[in-house]
């Protein structure tokens, strides 16, 4: 035990009349719904790096919090930042949680050591697990903060940047192996460019692409059951990311080979960054079959940058579970909550609240996505709206061709008359559920 948390009890559901800032108003576990438990619809985890390893900088200044396992250089250190993470995710009552090697272990400034020290830190977690029943939703590699991957890490000009991040790959799949993680993801952090003055992007493409199969190869190699997930972003901290969004990343997939083996994580933020909405993303993995997970956080809509905020938009988050739960719902995905406090945030109540915030607004939307589904009234519209495609000559027309197509409308005097898309007729409807 450690004493950051000392005078927190763990959060419990109070329902929507409770005034009680350390309770849960919406986010009731065990409550069914559909049939379903709301735990087992959301699958919460917490992403290590931003409650644990971040330190509250930005780009004008650095640490703003004070915590006990800083400075974070030293293995003991680590095993506290690991009692205390353990100790939030009982708190919360989360059943998963997310890693990058970097956020668990101090840098070892070789593989041999990083590698060592991954694997101490991992023992520690498995015991924590074990005890806890604490789950790992997935794991993934740091290839972005040590400079060593300023130019890329499988798409770097340097070959042995590439054998250093599939080495360091490798080491972070055995460790989400070892523990039991159901997912292995890979977001291309510095897989991208500044500048084409200097940079081969055909010959990047293609060390990515043959770098993904080498992921997937070994992933049948060891036998791991997750599912290997590549999560997208236009830009930030690369100019250019090759990941650029769902669509994009489809297209890679299918280039190299690798649509049937690799599915998407994405994120609120990242969708925002594309100029997407996170239903739109959302849709597409769905629609292409690479829908895997989500890191629901997103960003400000002022400032233009990743924020990473906590989500505190029912009616955003509401349109994504919407198309999740049309989609199936989660298999081996889940809801990670990749989020920062604000820099000011200082206190050990502030990460508890933020998470209570989230996972509240999060069960919400879920509630409201399955009520809108249970209705049908969107179902309902869209049945009318492409109702015409029922018919048999409508039917036909998809396997004829341009010729056919033409005497067809020539002899039938075919004269489209437009109708109403009702979209404020549908928003209003939505309006009733959120
Ligand atoms: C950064 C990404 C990152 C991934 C994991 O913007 O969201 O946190 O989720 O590497
Ligand atoms: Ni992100
Ligand atoms: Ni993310």
């Amino acid at each position: 035990m450690t004493d950051f948390f000392k005078d927190i009890a763990p959060v419990t559901y109070a329902g929507p009349d409770s005034t009680d800032p350390m309770a849960f108003h919406h986010y009731n576990p065990d409550e069914m719904l559909g049939g379903k438990a709301l735990k087992d619809h959301l699958r919460f985890a917490i992403a290590y790096w931003h409650s644990f390893a971040w330190e509250g900088g930005d780009p004008f200044g650095g640490q703003t919090f004070e915590r006990p396992w800083y400075p974070q250089d030293d293995m003991g250190r680590a095993k506290q930042k690991a009692d205390t993470a353990f100790e939030m995710f009982r708190i919360l009552g989360v059943p998963y949680f997310c890693f990058h090697d970097a956020d668990v272990r101090p840098e070892g400034g070789s593989f041999a050591e990083n590698t060592s020290r991954l694997d101490e830190m991992t023992d520690y977690f498995a015991g924590k697990m074990e005890t806890t029943g604490t789950k790992l939703l997935w794991g993934t590699a740091n290839m972005f903060s040590h400079r060593r991957y300023m130019s890329g890490a499988s798409t770097n000009p340097d070959p042995d940047v590439f054998a250093f991040a599939a080495a360091t790959v490798k080491s972070c799949m055995d460790a989400t192996q070892k523990l039991g993680g159901e997912n292995y993801v890979l977001w291309g952090g510095r897989e991208g460019y500044e500048t084409l003055i200097n940079t081969d992007m055909g010959r990047e493409l293609d060390h990515m692409g043959r770098f993904l199969n080498m992921v997937v190869d070994y992933k049948h190699k060891i036998g791991f059951k997750g599912t290997i997930l590549v999560e997208p972003k236009p830009q930030e901290p690369s100019k250019h990311q090759y990941d650029y969004d769902a669509a994009t990343c489809f297209g890679f997939l299918q280039k190299y080979g690798l649509e049937n083996e690799v599915k998407l994580n994405l994120e609120q933020g990242h969708a925002i960054l594309a100029g997407h909405s996170f239903e739109h993303e959302i849709a597409t993995a769905a629609a292409l079959g690479v829908l895997g997970s989500i890191d629901m956080n997103r960003n400000d809509y002022q400032s233009g940058w990743d924020t990473d905020q906590f989500p505190n938009n029912v009616p955003e988050v509401a349109l994504a579970y919407y198309h999740i739960l049309k989609a199936g719902g989660f298999d081996t995905g889940g809801t990670n909550f990749d989020a920062k406090l604000r820099r000011q945030s200082l206190d050990a109540e502030d990460l508890i609240a933020s998470h209570i915030g989230g996972m509240d607004v999060c069960a919400r939307g879920l509630k409201a996505a399955h009520a809108m589904l249970a209705d049908g009234g969107l179902e309902e519209a869209l049945e009318d709206r492409y109702a015409g495609w029922d018919t048999p000559a409508a039917k036909a027309m998809l396997n004829s061709d341009l010729g056919s197509i033409a005497a067809r409308v020539a002899k039938d005097n075919i004269n489209p008359t437009p109708r109403s898309g009702r979209q404020e007729i549908l928003e209003n409807y939505i309006n009733r559920f959120v």
